[in-house]
């Protein structure tokens, strides 16, 4: 028998057990072990099988590992047919997560049971395919139509509660999978009861599928994969047969196989996996880290205190004045509430953590039992100085001193203190408990564990965390402000702020770069621009428009103008018309002559941009792989997560085509796009951004 799949008769059921761990993935020795054993079953004069995994979880899908490598028999969809045209009586017992082609095995079941903890679902459209082995068949043929389109749509995990509901499952028990299934099994055999394949139930209702389309194509941002799912669920309700649906299913499956976002999805979610493990912390335990200390409360000490406060971490933030401290609580206070309306905390632990867990003072003393200290405080490497000097004097040895600057240089800001093997830079992103990149930014004389407490903490705030070198702005602001860049030098050649915005957003991003600067304030950008300029190379261009713009006062949403006018109780902003004339004053001024830029020229230049950037980043090793880049840019970023990572999406376009764009753009700049060495080497190698992530 398969090692994957153990065969044990109990009385009259023959029991096929999944040990394929760590998620009992169905590769092809478990589909070749589950055929075998439904096979065998039947031959061997039993009435029933039971199916169940062992360790954590029933099969939590197909192995994605396989997908786009030569298909190995038998294929998914054929044995779960095979299981349930089983003269048997077929019963899955599940626990942990029935994901997928997982659920889909426990469809063609014949009965379902499940523990109550049992979450299931099909999130096949979030790696960029559709349920494959009839689930957009047989799961409206149980749950309805409607209830169906929502979940393959969404992808979303479900409970074994809602599944009972629905009508996905049968019986909900406490118990052992093994334990529960059993009795199940018996009791149907008791009753009697007859063989029930979800293949023959009737074929679910019709809706208005055209609309669903359009409107879930407008939900994924161009996102393709749920789209197509709803198309393989008309063919549910439409097709003349199962089997015909069945066929539908798999065409459609098979197209989005073959798609460029199917290989994005797949590669973020490795490399959502990946990011994290970083090979020279694998035997370097973490300092414990019991009670956190923030430095300053404005958004960005507030965001990160409530983080660690929704991750059961007491806090103490320091603040200058009383009013600031109330002024910081409050903040954090609106944060929980947010966290409470949304059902994330009960209303018990909002009073925990507004209570004994939050501790706000002005006196550093108060850091003494500290294990870890983040400071938040102003942008100035004075200011930075100072708030280390003080934190070297009062935290106790060992603690973990950790700065949250976006650009300043972290060495500098250790050199302040006479322990530097225990500062770190962690750049969160504003707002700090809702977005998912941290950049963890390593100093030279960082000590590893340090780094790995770093990186334990990222974990613990349900954070991506992300190494990264030290230079001006780290990894992610360093590639943003190349995009921007190309964005407004598009703008001062002649395409508008509303065009490139429209490509962009066009593209898959949730945001342009000029609706961006409005809601991150124009004045933010206005000030690093001045700090930069006295240092600025002489042959940089630089437009003018933009501070321009600041200069009359215009800073974006929180002055109700910028590239877009906001008016109150309405949502995002119309163009404001003033922008054309300050962008002609600009090109008057540095005697350009406007021309037009096509859509894809826009998206080619901005792309081309951030790509080369990215490539310098990982080339001077600020960022240790392609795939980390890519996971700075979709978790901090907005980059459409169907693309998988700008680099990825470099590999996918072609890397040569890119280089010779560069290249041709270099023709009228060529301070900008100077190419990177790296993109130039794997061009020359013949190589993929991807063949440096596996390490080639
Ligand atoms: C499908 O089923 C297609 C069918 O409809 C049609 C076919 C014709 N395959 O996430 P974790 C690895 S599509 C291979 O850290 P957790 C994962 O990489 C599939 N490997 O644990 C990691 O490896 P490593 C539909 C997989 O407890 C390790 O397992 N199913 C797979 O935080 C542990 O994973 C899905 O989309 C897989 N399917 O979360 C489910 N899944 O240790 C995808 C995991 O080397 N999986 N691995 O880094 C998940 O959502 C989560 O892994 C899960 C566990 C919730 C199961």
């Amino acid at each position: 028998m398969s090692e994957t799949i153990a065969y044990e008769r109990v009385g009259d059921v023959a029991v096929l057990k999944a040990q394929n761990p760590p998620v009992n993935a169905l590769g092809a020795e478990v589909r070749k072990g589950l055929l075998a054993g439904i096979e065998r079953a039947e031959q061997d004069g039993a009435k029933a099988v039971l199916i169940y995994g062992e360790g954590r979880t029933y099969f939590a899908g197909a192995d994605i590992r396989e997908f786009g490598k030569p298909p190995q028999e038998p294929q998914l969809p054929g044995l779960c047919s095979r299981i349930e045209a089983s003269p048997l009586i077929v019963v899955s017992a599940m626990h942990g997560t029935a994901l997928g082609g997982g659920l889909e095995v426990a469809l063609s079941s014949h009965y379902r049971i499940a523990v109550p903890s049992a979450r299931m679902g099909l999130p096949e459209v979030n790696l960029g395919i559709l349920p494959g082995a009839g689930g957009t068949q047989r799961l409206p043929r149980l749950a309805g139509t409607e209830a169906a389109l929502e979940m393959i749509t969404s992808g979303r995990h479900f409970g074994a509660a809602e599944a009972l509901e629905k009508g996905i499952i049968d019986k909900i028990e406490e118990g052992d999978p093994r334990g529960i299934g059993l009795a199940y099994v018996q009791e149907l055999l008791e009753q009697g009861a007859p063989r029930r394949a979800v293949g023959e139930m009737p074929a679910p209702e019709a809706v208005d599928f055209d609309a669903a389309y359009a409107a879930t194509l407008k939900k994924g941002r161009g996102q393709l994969s749920p789209a197509t799912a709803v198309r393989a669920v008309q063919a549910a309700a439409e097709a003349e047969s199962f089997e015909a649906g069945l066929k539908r299913e798999r065409a459609l499956f098979m197209e989005l196989m073959g798609s460029d976002q199917r290989q994005g999805l797949i590669h973020a979610f490795f490399s959502e996996r990946a990011v994290s493990k970083l090979p020279e912390l694998e035997s370097v335990a973490p300092r414990e880290v019991a009670l956190m200390g923030v430095i300053g409360g404005g958004t960005m000490g507030a965001g990160i205190a409530t983080a660690a406060l929704l991750a059961d971490l007491p806090v103490v933030l320091i603040e200058m004045t009383d009013d600031a401290t109330a002024a910081a609580r409050g903040r954090i206070e609106g944060n929980l509430k947010g966290a409470l309306r949304r059902g994330k905390i009960t209303e018990a632990q909002y009073d925990r953590l507004t209570g004994e867990a939050l501790t706000v003072a002005t006196d550093y003393a108060a850091l003494a039992q500290a294990d870890l200290v983040v400071e938040a405080v102003f942008e100035d490497m004075g200011v930075k100085r100072e708030v280390f000097g003080k934190l070297d004097a009062q935290c106790k040895p060992g603690a973990v001193l950790a700065t949250n600057t976006s650009y300043l240089d972290v060495d500098e800001i250790a050199a302040s203190t006479f322990r530097p093997q225990d500062v770190i830079g962690l750049h969160f992103f504003s707002p700090a408990h809702v977005m998912k990149l941290l950049e963890v930014v390593v100093a030279k004389d960082t000590a590893p564990e340090v780094l790995a407490t770093g990186f334990a903490l990222g974990k613990r705030l349900k954070k991506v965390a992300v190494r990264s070198g030290i230079c001006d702005g780290f990894i992610g602001n360093r590639i943003m402000n190349a995009y921007r860049k190309a964005a407004e030098y598009l703008v001062l050649d002649g395409a508008s702020p509303y065009q490139v915005d429209a490509v962009v957003t066009g593209f898959g991003f949730p945001m342009g770069p000029f609706a961006m600067g409005d809601l991150a304030g124009l004045d933010i950008n206005w000030a690093a621009r001045k700090r930069r300029a006295p240092s600025r190379d002489p042959r940089e261009r630089v437009p003018r428009f933009y501070e321009m713009l600041c200069e009359g006062g215009d800073f974006g949403q929180k002055t109700g103008k910028g590239f877009y006018i906001y008016k109150e109780g309405t949502r995002g902003g119309v163009p404001n018309p003033e922008v054309a004339g300050l962008i002609a004053r600009d090109q008057e001024e540095q005697g350009i002559t406007p021309r037009d830029f096509p859509d894809a020229e826009v998206l080619q230049r901005y792309m081309c941009a951030m790509i080369n950037e990215a490539a310098k980043v990982v080339g001077e090793g600020i960022a240790r792989r392609p795939l980390d880049v890519d996971m700075v840019m979709l978790f901090g970023y907005g980059f459409p997560r169907f693309w998988g990572g700008p680099l990825k999406w470099a590999d996918l376009q072609g890397l040569d085509g890119i280089l010779a764009d560069i290249r041709a753009y270099a023709a009228e700049d060529d301070f900008f796009w100077q190419p990177a060495p790296l993109l130039e080497q794997l061009v020359a190698d013949g190589k993929t951004f991807d063949d440096l992530n596996k390490g080639g």
